[in-house]
């Protein structure tokens, strides 16, 4: 199958070809095998045309019924029943309705002057209403909540606002082990002990579990759907065994989602978060598709490369035009070392990734929500400072909305921090901020207060003055950061321990993307500067921080990418107190996780791709 070159690196070839390996008691019988378990499996779950979803949930309208969600003249979501009409997000609102003319539309809640809460108003204006997702994160909220409760002992990451990757090599262990008793011990007469091979699986019935993707191609000019049984040739292995328990599992939960919250879900389940999330979108909606190793060659090549995430930009361009190629299959005929010596040395993730290779963690996201972020980039930008009053209200009714609920579940929620950030023109970006003191009634005039305080230090001299620029703000960002519990210093710190038990292979493999993320921002600074938010100087180390690539997409909504901005932050302070914490002496004598000689820089620059990388999965 696959053959590598493991030039110059620690990797095996055994690396790239382990779509079968063989398994021993040992493997099955260790717990901590980690990204190297030969039965990992992981899912991910997408829920279907989910901001759609969510209002026709909201309306109790029938599902059946095309209906799309609208963001000034824009849509955001398309439900199922409108795509048949061929409307796509990419429609105006209007031509949408000259498409299906009984199509409902819902424009997206949002929040204006003086209503403390997010509203549906007759007609919103952008140049007056702030987009409100509140909604939306909440539905997203109880979606998650039904995965941790229906799968005890999965570690389960949110991964974007409709979507969560779950690891299930623990409870499917757990299940294989009770099913399947006999394989708690090797025989007594086995040669090998712990390492003799596990005896051949049984048969695996995948009736109601899901599309079995096909390991022979499909022929391309028939479309009929025979591929959800699996007529292979290929023998099972207790990997398909892995796999079939966990789509049993998942389907389960989705079933449950669906009953008791309305909403229908897709999910793909695979050996790594990449195959997971590829194998989702195989087939939508309300479905669930299994990816088996055996399967994983031919599903790949014919696939458009640049589609796969991280390769859809810069080095995917040059990629296609260094080879003069298409789809995965067309790159695999290069070898690691030439990929390297063209793209450098980081290139190794692509020649991973083109082969289905991903050691990444599913990692399970803190409760608690670090920084909460409300923005509003400006159509009509202000030109006087005394306008910059409304608009600071808008934000501060959504950041109160927004801690007070996270508040219902922890009371002593607090913000160190509130920081306003203005863009003036395309150029200069600025922010100022200040301590943000405990109160325990956070309401809007509080929040508003402090940020017109922050308005006038940032701004207050500058119309008028003589010889100043001309005034002119495009946007405006309220936020607010370090939000902790009152005693939860010592929580943080815990966990930031804990983290670091993550392996070292998968550890490098994430450095290697966050690199080549890195490195695509050095030469296009000015590129970037013209977006909206795609980037913010620390005031700590004065490094200039840019969203990735695939994040600075013009098209992408706002509040998403103002999102992911804030988690960037986060994770960059975070990587500040790593760094901090590495240089004070440990006192824990438990700290044996922690090894003070460990690069903790490199170390702590891979955590901070961790929260950033869930925007990736949007694409
Ligand atoms: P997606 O999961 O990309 O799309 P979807 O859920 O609408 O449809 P699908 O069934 O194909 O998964 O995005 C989730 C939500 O995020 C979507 O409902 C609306 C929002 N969103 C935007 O606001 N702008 C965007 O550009 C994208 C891609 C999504
Ligand atoms: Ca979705
Ligand atoms: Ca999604």
């Amino acid at each position: 199958m696959w053959k590598g070159k493991a030039k110059a690196t620690e990797l095996t070839e055994a690396d790239f070809d382990d779509l079968d390996p063989v398994i021993t008691y040992r493997h099955l019988l260790s717990h901590n095998l980690g990204v190297k378990d030969p039965l990992r499996v992981v899912a991910l779950c997408d829920s279907d045309a989910f901001y759609a979803a969510c209002e026709q949930v909201r309306l109790k309208v029938d599902p059946a019924i095309p209906l799309v969600v609208r963001q000034w003249d824009s849509l955001i979501a398309v439900n199922y029943p409108a795509r048949k009409f061929g409307i796509s997000r990419m429609d105006k609102a209007d031509d949408a309705l000259k498409k299906c003319p009984e199509l409902k539309v819902v424009h997206v809640a949002t929040y204006k002057e003086g209503e403390k809460e997010p509203g549906y108003w007759d007609k919103p204006d952008t140049k007056t209403h702030k987009v409100s997702l509140d909604h939306y994160r909440r539905e997203s909220v109880k979606i998650y909540n039904m995965f941790k409760e229906g799968l005890p002992g999965a570690e389960i990451e949110k991964a974007s606002i409709d979507e969560a990757f779950v690891d299930f090599t623990r409870p499917v262990r757990e299940k294989l082990m009770e099913r399947y008793p006999y394989l708690s011990q090797p025989p007594t007469d086995a040669p090998d002990g712990l390492d003799t091979p596990l005896p051949p699986p049984p048969p695996i019935s995948w009736d109601g579990l899901g599309t079995v993707i096909p390991t022979t191609p499909e022929p391309t000019d028939d479309n009929n759907e025979h591929s959800s049984t699996c007529e292979d040739d290929t023998l099972a292995t207790w990997h398909d065994v892995a796999l079939s328990m966990a789509a049993e599992m998942m389907g389960k939960v989705r079933v449950d989602i669906h009953s008791k919250l309305g909403y229908t879900t897709s999910a793909g389940i695979g050996r790594n978060k990449f195959l997971a999330k590829l194998t989702a979108s195989y087939r939508k909606p309300n479905s669930q598709s299994i990816l088996r190793n055996a399967a994983i060659p031919n599903y790949l090549k014919p696939m458009p490369f640049q589609k796969i995430r991280f390769l859809g930009g810069k080095l995917g361009k040059a990629l296609a035009e260094e080879y003069d190629v298409k789809t995965v299959g067309d790159l695999l005929t290069i070898s690691l070392e030439e990929m390297q010596r063209k793209f450098g040395e980081n290139s190794i993730w692509v020649y991973e990734i083109l082969r289905g290779i991903d050691r990444s963690d599913v990692k399970e996201k803190s409760a608690i929500t670090k920084s909460m972020l409300a923005s509003k980039n400006l159509p009509k930008p202000i030109v006087k400072t005394s306008e910059g009053h409304h608009w600071i209200r808008v934000l501060a009714a959504e950041l109160a909305l927004r801690l007070n609920e996270a508040r219902e579940a922890s009371p002593t929620l607090w913000p160190r921090t509130i920081v306003l950030h203005i863009r003036q023109g395309y150029q200069t970006s600025r922010s100022k901020q200040a301590a943000f003191p405990f109160v325990r009634n956070v309401t809007v005039d509080i929040i508003a207060a402090a940020g017109d305080k922050l308005w006038k230090e940032l701004v207050g001299a500058r119309d008028g003055a003589p010889g100043s620029m001309p005034f002119k703000v495009s946007s405006v960002q309220l936020s607010f950061t370090g939000i902790e519990s009152m005693n939860a210093a010592q929580q943080s710190i815990e966990g930031f321990f804990k983290n670091r038990g993550s392996s070292d292979a998968e550890g490098s493999n994430l450095k290697r993307k966050r690199e080549d993320d890195t490195s695509h921002s050095m030469d296009s600074d000015q590129a970037i500067s013209e977006l909206p938010t795609a980037s913010f100087t620390c005031d700590r180390c004065r490094k200039r921080i840019h969203l990735p690539e695939a994040l600075r997409d013009i098209s992408l909504d706002e509040d998403i990418r103002a999102e992911a901005l804030a988690a960037l932050r986060t994770e960059h302070s975070d990587f500040h107190l790593a760094q901090e914490l590495s240089k004070a002496p440990d006192k824990s004598s438990g700290g044996a996780k922690f090894r003070p000689n460990t690069p903790t820089r490199k170390k702590n620059k891979q955590k901070e791709t961790s929260g950033i990388t869930k925007f990736f999965s949007r694409q």
